[in-house]
């Protein structure tokens, strides 16, 4: 309920009286987890089984050139076991996936138990091991948003094999340099992928990756609409497999820190790192999120929108529910398919009782009106989550009164690839909500506040700088895949002694945290991360190219979008079937979230005396701001910027 003095929303006596944490018990659990961190995640790191317990519990070091991170590291356990196995003594027949496909009037939901799980991810697991693949190995799973998705997460975990999972919407180059990039075994896909009513063809997809690979990869191919797809000397087929597969594989055991699965995702540098999170400290970490932030309580339904291809997917659709014995919507379509209210037919038909989706997603649904809500039955909905960019409060205001109809929380969270799971966000039975804000750091969390120019920490309230975090908590990322070089250089580089989240940062006089947004090369677009620079490579890689600069900038819908300023070669004229082409070819490089919105012809580029791109200047314009261009005195050609306002693209 809102206070209008503050316009600020407390927890709800009712919400307090039944959650896992109240105001109290979160200041209480907070000041634990800081004062004795070994006490603290020695005591709930036993919310997951170990098959060898643990005995030490923190061994951590933020220090320049010796960053290493372990937790529980002599304990043992495996993370399927833990999903799957000890929830079927329990709950054998609870649902543990339920499936909701992209078409509802072509295909049912599934309904899969924790029973019917473990004879699905123990057939995969074996089909792998048939496979060759066996622990350490890497498995790439580029695969539509399929319950084989969550089986074959959790057969590598089985058998100790490291899943890299490749979002479905990445082309064939981007799949390729991932597969090549952590050297995989099996690639695991499927025919098509429907979504949203179109088709994409991932086994085509996969096969021209595959050319640029060792010919020793194989592909596990999994039916998923039955079109046509070419055969090849490396396929095997899953749905042939799965029928002379054994339905009982044994969970091997894994130490604490052996690798679990690495996810690529993007920095302001060269090309995407290979995230690596490890088995113990990731699932405990995931588990415990999505228990305390959600509020999740045995018996709900939860459901995160996001795809397994990216870290929400993997620690809300499947590690932490799984973990708590929960019930989990694998959801492959879209938000506006069949219709824009798709969201909140599938909440109703399935008694929702979590939703957790993306401020892009909310704003999107806004824009096509409440009449989209107001025709489903919502009444199920205890709690609302927003995630992947700061929330403007005009979308925060509709999730709140249209879609939660005044009386549910709403809990921000900040949180990264690289942390496992949420950093900082309210805890719906404790905090007094601030619509944008992500509020409060989770329990072990130590964020704090620098200046970016001095590394000095900002104390006390009311101020601004860069987010750091001052110590480890178990669901860090423990290294860059192959690099721990670019681990450290990437996060801890900046400033000694904390690791740098690349978000800026304003701590409020109530000492509330309220993200900013990024403060490096990376933007966001509709939630996906994305380097500038990969979009600028994949653009000089043209012919027709010379230089290519790439910033964010506001856009209603996508919170960014993308404009590229392009220069190029000397005997090119710009046209609009260029436009296109470059368009095209930027799909293709990378996939379609990466098409620029805006191409500017950019005759030539603003440029320090020593050859460097002011992308402040770029920013300004695309931002179409160019009335605050701060400082240009050390501009080469001062003229290339009067250019550049005069034919911006996006003039207000
Ligand atoms: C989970 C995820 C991470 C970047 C992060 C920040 C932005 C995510 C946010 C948020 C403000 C929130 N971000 N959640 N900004 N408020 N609640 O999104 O991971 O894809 O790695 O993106 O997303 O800029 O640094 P990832």
């Amino acid at each position: 309920m809102r206070d209008p003095m503050s316009n600020t929303y407390p927890p709800t006596d009712a919400f307090a009286k039944t959650a896992h944490a109240d105001a109290e018990t979160y200041a209480k659990m907070y000041a634990d987890s800081m004062a004795d961190p070994d006490a603290f995640w020695g005591e709930h790191g036993k919310r997951i089984d170990w098959i060898k317990p643990y005995s030490k519990v923190k061994n951590t070091s933020f220090a320049p050139g010796n960053v290493d991170i372990k937790w529980f590291e002599d304990g043992t356990l495996n993370v399927s076991a833990n999903c799957v196995d000890r929830h079927v003594e329990t709950r054998g027949d609870q649902t543990a996936i339920i499936w909701e496909p992209d078409d509802p009037n072509t295909t049912d939901a599934m309904h899969i138990t924790y029973r019917d799980l473990q004879t699905s991810v123990s057939k995969m697991a074996n089909i792998l091991q048939d496979l060759g693949v066996s622990k350490g190995d890497r498995v790439v799973i580029y695969l539509p948003m399929i319950p084989e998705a969550a089986y074959a997460m959790l057969a590598c975990t089985r058998i100790g094999a490291v899943h890299s999972i490749v979002f479905a919407g990445f082309s064939p180059d981007a799949l390729g340099a991932r597969i090549n990039g952590c050297d995989a075994k099996v690639v695991i896909t499927a025919d098509h992928a429907p979504r949203g009513g179109r088709s994409t063809p991932l086994k085509s997809n996969a096969d021209a990756a595959l050319l640029h690979c060792k010919e020793s990869v194989k592909c596990l191919v999994v039916k998923r609409t039955g079109e046509q797809t070419t055969w090849t000397d490396r396929d095997y087929s899953y749905n042939d497999m799965v029928l002379e597969a054994d339905d009982y594989q044994k969970p091997v055991e894994m130490a604490a820190e052996d690798p679990l699965f690495i996810l690529y995702t993007s920095g302001s540098t060269g090309q995407p790192k290979g995230v690596v999170h490890t088995t113990g400290g990731y699932l405990v970490y995931a588990a415990m999120t999505h228990e305390y932030t959600f509020d999740y309580h045995d018996g709900d339904v939860f459901w995160c929108t996001a795809d397994v291809g990216w870290v929400t997917g993997h620690s809300y659709i499947v590690y932490g529910p799984l973990a708590n014995g929960g019930t989990t919507i694998m959801f492959e379509g879209v938000p506006t398919y069949p219709d824009a209210g798709r969201f909140w037919e599938v909440c109703a038909k399935h008694k929702v009782n979590q939703f957790y989706t993306a401020p892009t997603a909310i704003r999107a649904l806004m824009a096509a009106g409440p009449e989209w809500v107001e025709k489903h039955d919502l009444s199920d909905l205890k709690l609302l989550g927003s995630v992947g960019e700061p929330i403007n409060p005009e979308a925060w205001n509709w999730y709140y009164n249209v879609v939660g109809k005044g009386n549910v929380p709403i809990v921000d969270t900040f949180w990264q690839t690289e942390t496992g799971g949420h950093m900082l966000t309210p805890l719906p039975g404790a905090t007094t909500l601030k619509p944008g804000a992500a509020q409060a750091p989770f329990f072990g969390v130590k964020p704090v506040v620098l200046d970016p120019q001095s590394g000095e920490e900002i104390h006390g309230n009311d101020v601004e700088g860069v987010l750091c975090i001052g110590d480890s908590w178990p669901g860090q990322m423990r290294t860059v895949w192959g690099d721990h070089e670019r681990f450290e250089k990437t996060y801890f580089g900046d400033y000694a002694g904390y690791y740098f989240s690349g978000d800026g940062c304003k701590r409020d006089a109530d000492g509330d945290y309220w993200v900013t947004g990024r403060v490096d090369d990376v933007i966001n677009v509709s939630g996906h991360r994305m380097g500038t620079a990969e979009v600028e490579s994949a653009l000089v890689a043209h012919v027709k190219v010379a230089e290519a600069a790439v910033v964010g900038y506001p856009h209603d819908i996508k919170g960014q979008g993308i404009y590229a300023y392009v220069t190029l070669m000397n005997n090119e004229e710009p046209s609009e079937d260029l436009r296109k082409e470059l368009e095209k070819w930027v799909r293709s490089e990378i996939g379609p979230i990466a098409k620029p919105d805006l191409i500017q012809w950019a005759p030539g580029l603003p440029k320090t005396r020593s050859g460097k791109i002011m992308r402040r200047i770029l920013r300004k314009i695309a931002e179409d701001d160019f009335g605050a261009l701060g400082d240009t005195s050390t501009l080469a050609d001062p003229s290339v910027v009067e250019d550049l306002i005069e034919n911006r693209m996006n003039k207000s």
